[in-house]
């Protein structure tokens, strides 16, 4: 048997460590044909990989590549440089395995990856079907040419020019995270992912989910995704599920049947998820949300103005995000809200309807990110608006610097002002390019969640030490 090595070049922690799921849904589709080990080098920078290398002396080293930035125009983190440097470029100088690269943030820059590593291949968007198909030409010693959305290193592309292939079904083999990697260390502070479904048929004008995994939503049978919980619940135990679909209540009663299919067998498991979308929630899918374990959701409406609702591409009306918050705040579901200003056609005005929105319609004990700039990615509708309003020039590369757009209605510095101004006011609002709570802070909401026995959100902890830090005019 041949030998393969993925490696998790993610050491990012905040806002906290995330599980190599990509890789652990790969390795699960190839160990009956290859020997497959995962290096994660989240919790060691990498550090002690060369010495892997060298010790199992693999024939195929899959590289993962999930982040390139942190989005945030007034605290850009870049990630790639770290991870070619530190992670990727030391092995390439001690083996002569094939090197193939993949993941999300690998998709979206496909090419200038393969030109900045020089790796041999690379796998864009999903890859259980392509890696199989490419290890098996390499295994016979043929001459691989690109095929789907597998790229050569000695191929030249000009942009577009690669076909993404996104297969019907997707594996219904299950990660087994904690099988497959130390899963000790992102018990602590992360939680377990599960996909229930790929695609997004949505159409926000900047988002890259439609290109990672396709426009067509590919669910999986509620029963298989219950089972993998229930699996992974009796070898853990108390352990938080996240979910990490696009968007979590897409199509309309698949979220529904899993909360169903968790009731029906009677499971206590902790869940939480992002993205909900606002159009296909009623009051029946919190209901079934709480009783199933729902212990927390993200909310990302971006904007609450039916001006930027509609440039955005959202595809839901402003009503619909009201009964979204109104059912949220019924059930108390303890809920994470995002706002994103500065897209096209943002001005004070629009500013003002999304803060109205907050200030109505959001339970106070509630976080609200308010992040100024969107991030412009290649093959969006934003790339082309980018294009059209001369925010960028034809040929430029998106990835480094990385480009933000902001819109020509109200100046950056005006909206971050207003931002700031907003978030001095609210205590449940933050600026997202200050999402590290001081070390202080976050000590005391531990202290106050041991002290009272607290098991609800972190976040609503820490908005409390915030309230008592503001009433001792500490803030
Ligand atoms: C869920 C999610 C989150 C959740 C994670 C929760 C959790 N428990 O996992 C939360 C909200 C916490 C989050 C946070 C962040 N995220 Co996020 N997230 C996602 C999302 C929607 C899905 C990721 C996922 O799990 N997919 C499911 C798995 C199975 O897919 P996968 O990992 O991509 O793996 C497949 C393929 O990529 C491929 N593959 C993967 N590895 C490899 C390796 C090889 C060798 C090969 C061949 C193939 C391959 O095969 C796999 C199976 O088919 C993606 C967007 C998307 N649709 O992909 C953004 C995304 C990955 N996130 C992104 C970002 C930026 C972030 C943050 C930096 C944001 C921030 N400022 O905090 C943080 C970083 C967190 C961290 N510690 O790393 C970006 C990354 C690109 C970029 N701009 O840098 C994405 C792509 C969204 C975007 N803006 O376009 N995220």
């Amino acid at each position: 048997m041949k030998k393969v090595l993925l490696v998790n070049c993610n050491t990012e922690k905040a806002p906290y460590p995330i599980p190599p799921l990509g890789l652990c849904l790969l390795s699960a589709s190839l160990e009956d044909h290859w020997d497959v080990s995962i290096y994660d080098c989240m919790f060691n920078e990498g550090i002690g990989l060369v010495d892997r290398v060298l010790q199992f002396n693999p024939d195929y080293i899959g590289f993962s590549i999930r982040n390139i930035d942190n989005t945030m125009p007034d605290n850009c983190v870049y990630y790639v440089d770290d991870q070619v440097s530190r992670i990727i470029l030391p092995v390439q100088k001690i083996t002569s395995a094939k090197i193939i690269l993949g993941g999300s943030g690998f998709s979206i820059f496909p090419q200038e990856l393969m030109k900045l590593t020089q790796a041999d291949y690379g796998i864009i968007g999903e890859a259980e079907t392509a890696f199989h198909l490419l290890l098996d030409s390499l295994d016979k010693g043929e001459d691989v040419l690109p095929f789907g959305n597998v790229l050569v290193c000695s191929t030249t592309y000009g942009r577009n020019r690669y076909k993404v292939s996104h297969p019907g079904v997707f594996s219904e083999r299950f990660s087994e995270i904690d099988r497959k990697i130390d899963y000790t260390p992102y018990r602590e502070r992360g939680a377990y992912s599960i996909q229930t479904k790929r695609g997004c048929s949505h159409g926000c004008i900047y988002c890259t989910y439609p290109l990672l995994e396709g426009t067509v939503f590919r669910t999986r049978k509620p029963e298989d995704i219950v089972e993998e919980i229930e699996q992974a619940h009796s070898r853990l135990g108390d352990v938080m599920f996240e979910f990490v679909d696009s968007t979590f209540n897409d199509p309309r009663g698949h979220a529904e049947a899993i909360c169903r299919e968790i009731i029906r067998r009677k499971l206590r498991v902790r869940l939480r998820t992002m993205g909900i979308n606002p159009r296909n929630s009623n009051e029946e899918l919190f209901e079934l949300m709480m009783e199933a374990g729902f212990v927390q959701i993200d909310a990302t409406p971006d904007t609450a103005s039916p001006t930027l609702l509609a440039n955005l591409g959202k595809g839901f009306e402003l009503d619909e995000v009201r009964q979204m918050a109104t059912a949220i705040r019924k059930f108390n579901l303890p809920t994470m809200w995002f706002f994103l200003f500065g897209g096209p056609g943002e001005n004070e005005d629009t500013f003002k309807e999304t803060l109205d929105f907050i200030d109505q319609y959001i339970n106070p004990e509630d976080l609200v990110y308010m992040a100024s700039g969107l991030r412009v990615y290649p093959n969006t509708p934003l790339e082309t608006i980018a294009m059209q309003e001369q925010v960028i020039k034809p040929g430029q590369s998106l990835l480094y610097p990385p480009v933000f757009y902001f819109s020509k209605g109200i100046s950056r510095d005006r909206l971050v002002q207003l931002i700031l101004e907003a978030t001095a006011e609210r205590l449940n609002c933050i600026y997202s390019a200050e999402t590290r709570p001081p070390v202080e802070m976050l000590k005391e909401a531990h202290k106050l969640r041991a002290e009272q026995q607290l098991n609800e959100p972190m976040f609503r902890s820490f908005l409390r030490i915030r309230k008592e830090w503001k009433a001792k005019g500490l803030l």
